[in-house]
């Protein structure tokens, strides 16, 4: 088997995790197996006490587990890779992993709503205190700095106002007061943005969403920049049982294959949706990040290798024209989540960020009319025309 570490990504996709079986398998077999048996008591102590590598039990570690995570830590450069049942599994492995009680979190006000939910309804319970603010103001993040100051969570761009921090300078500042750096990468997928090539410690995605990329399956991902880092989040995924299943990880193994192609053709699509978007009447903004009009724009094409397929936009008519809209389109479907092959549409003050409060809303610019795209690999014609037509019903 070849070492692809020093390869084209491509080659990384397809390749990275790859290893050899009894049967010359061409692909990771599912390894749908609860527990595995030990030659003798020696060996089974010996993998107890880490002297002899292998599989004990599937919470701790499987083999088509471990190749989906072989090769998500190539894909981000990372030490290692931990798979969890979902993305918001992986959220809570970073915050219970480094997080304690009297710790302070600062966090991108405009995070995916769960990520802040538990930390505002949960976490508190447990006494860590949070902050959420415009992290693509650097000013901003250093005045939030406090003493108990432990971490820096990213969501860049951020979901679902597609707001974006520079995550290099945002790192270097951290690090001077010896924070660590999150960055939850989901709107990215590595293709476009390897955080920690940036200087960020974690990379976390929603594995749902680009990198498995055909809507059958939710799972999350966390990467480590280190071994003692690795080591520390995988403690507790194991220990609190964030665990994925040996067949969503033969899935989302085989939608990482072409994660490439999807990337690249839905930014196609995405730039003459975003484009028809900007020029239509009932709509106030939009925000992309391949659009001059992106505040964004410049930090955008040096910290991302594209504008990536999600868009936000602003419906004139506020939330009523939100509603209509969602009402009167067809062919894109009316659905949470993002990052498949299929263009999705949904509209967060009803639904992603309906638990977020008014004034946590307002503070992240999750304004009443605000519209989200995912723009998937159909031929963009006629996700346009499906606008276009929805659109004329408002
Ligand atoms: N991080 C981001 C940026 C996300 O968008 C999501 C899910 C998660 C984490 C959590 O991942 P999950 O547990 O769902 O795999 N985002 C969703 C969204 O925008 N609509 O539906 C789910």
């Amino acid at each position: 088997m070849k070492n692809v570490d020093e390869m084209g990504l491509n080659t990384q996709l397809v390749h990275a995790g790859d290893f050899e079986d009894a049967f010359g398998s061409a692909v990771t077999p599912i390894y749908q197996t609860s527990t595995f048996s030990f030659r003798n008591a020696a060996h089974g102590a010996d993998l107890f006490a880490g002297r002899e590598k292998g599989f004990i039990y599937s919470r701790i570690g499987n083999p088509t587990i471990g190749a989906l995570e072989d090769k998500l830590a190539v894909m981000e450069s990372g030490f290692g890779a931990i798979a969890c049942s979902s993305g918001m599994g992986a959220v809570s492995t970073v915050y219970l992993a480094l997080l304690s009680k009297g710790d302070h979190i600062i966090s991108s006000s405009a995070v995916y709503g769960p990520s802040r939910n538990i930390m505002e309804n949960h976490f508190v319970r447990w006494g860590v205190e949070s902050s959420y603010i415009d992290t693509s103001d650097l000013n901003l993040i250093r005045e939030s700095i406090r003493p108990n100051t432990k971490v820096l969570y990213i969501e860049s761009p951020a979901n679902p106002t597609m707001s974006i921090t520079d995550i290099k300078a945002a790192s270097e500042l951290a690090h001077q007061h010896g924070i660590i750096v999150v960055v939850d990468n989901t709107f990215s997928s590595p293709i476009l943005q390897k955080p920690l090539d940036l200087g960020a410690d974690v990379s976390l995605h929603s594995l749902t969403k680009y990198i498995n990329g055909h809507a059958d399956i939710v799972g999350g991902a966390v990467i480590a920049k280190t071994e003692e880092m690795y080591k520390k989040l995988r403690t507790i995924m194991v220990g609190f049982g964030f665990n994925m299943d040996p067949h969503q990880a033969y899935l989302v193994i085989r939608g990482a294959k072409t994660l490439a192609l999807r990337v690249e053709r839905a930014q196609q699509n995405a730039m003459k949706v975003a484009e028809f978007l900007e020029a239509h009447p009932k709509i106030a903004w939009v925000k992309y990040p391949g659009l001059k009009s992106h505040p964004q724009y410049e930090m955008a094409q040096q910290q991302m290798k594209g504008p990536g397929s999600m868009i936000s936009f602003e419906m004139k008519g506020g939330y009523e024209a939100g509603i209509e809209l969602m009402n009167n389109v067809h062919l894109v479907m009316l659905a949470v989540s993002l990052g498949g092959v299929e263009s999705l549409i949904q509209h967060p003050a009803s639904m992603t960020h309906a638990g977020v409060s008014d004034e946590g809303k307002k503070a992240a610019f999750i304004t009443e009319g605000l519209v989200r795209v995912s723009v998937g690999i159909e031929d963009v014609e006629d996700v346009i025309n499906d606008l276009k037509h929805a659109l004329e019903q408002v």
